[in-house]
């Protein structure tokens, strides 16, 4: 899988459009370059965005940390997502009963199902939360991602818990989930033995070219490490990216910061395309 073309795998996701979208927007934007907006004003996550979106296939938030949140910042998003052409990813990391993440998935403040083509979910409380999250998700044609690993030292999702995520895809046979949150291609280390190869997307965070870690666990690779080494398909960024326009107040150190934040976005663009077109055009 990891070595086949991005645009060459989309007809393996015949039930996710959500999927097929993120893959062609891949090669139409030569990127697979996702930034993580992990910031507490409305003004400043635009911004952001808008300064990256032409590097980006993909714009991951954590709404319920936006101080100033109103449903006029998911329109301005939404617009900015198609003037740049990119998908819209709220890593809200649902953990609850299916009856519950159906409710935050669909209602509360943020509506995220309204506006969000992908979101996430632990598989801490069982498939049903991948019930619960699919009778809400599926039939806007959204689409599901498990978090079969993660970025952050001592992480307990490992090992079995990571099989068991693997497992739960593979048994989704609606399709509604189409991929990992993971270090690698935990899709084919765990592929039951029992059933078909089916193809997901794997999406990494944790990746940093100037640090190798932050002073709460975080623990970054390259783009080179996670695309090209580990066969993930989509670089997730963030305090990489953004990180020079939340320290800035006046106007022309703001002017500067953005003009920054586009500098880093297609510095990120540049190195995950470079490592994704070694991997396919010289193994792994
Ligand atoms: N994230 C991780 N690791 C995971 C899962 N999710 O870092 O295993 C998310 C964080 C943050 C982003 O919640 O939004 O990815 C990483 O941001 P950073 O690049 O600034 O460290």
């Amino acid at each position: 899988t990891s070595l086949q073309p991005y645009g060459s795998r989309v007809g393996n996701f015949a039930k996710n459009a959500a999927a097929r979208n993120i893959l062609e927007t891949m090669e139409r934007k030569q990127s697979n370059l996702c930034v993580s907006v992990d910031v507490t004003k409305k003004k400043d996550l635009l911004d952001i965005v808008d300064a990256v979106g032409e590097a980006v296939i993909m714009v991951k938030t954590h709404i319920d940390i936006v101080e100033d949140f109103d449903m006029d910042l998911v329109v301005q998003l939404t617009a900015l997502a198609k003037k740049h052409d990119f998908v819209i990813f709220e890593d809200r990391k649902f953990a609850d009963i299916g009856n519950t993440v159906s409710l935050q998935y669909a209602a509360g403040v943020h509506k995220i199902a309204s506006w969000s083509d992908i979101t996430n979910a632990h598989l801490v409380p069982g498939t049903g939360i991948i019930d619960g999250l699919a009778k809400v998700g599926e039939p806007l044609g959204r689409g599901l991602l498990l978090l079969a690993e993660m970025s952050s030292k001592g992480t307990l999702a490992a090992g079995e818990y990571t099989r068991a995520n693997v497992e739960a895809a593979y048994n989704n046979e609606s399709g509604f989930v189409m991929g990992f949150i993971a270090m690698g291609r935990v899709d084919d280390k765990y592929a039951p033995a029992d059933k078909p190869k089916r193809d997901f997307l794997v999406l990494t965070p944790g990746v940093g070219l100037d640090v190798t870690g932050d002073a709460m666990g975080q623990q970054y690779r390259t783009p080179d490490e996670v695309i090209y080494k580990s066969g993930c398909d989509v670089i997730i960024v963030g305090r990489g990216i953004y990180g020079a326009l939340t320290k800035e107040s006046d106007d022309t150190a703001r002017q500067a910061a953005v003009e920054s934040v586009r500098k880093q976005g297609n510095r990120y663009r540049e190195a995950g395309w470079e490592a994704y077109l070694k991997r396919i055009n010289h193994g792994n």
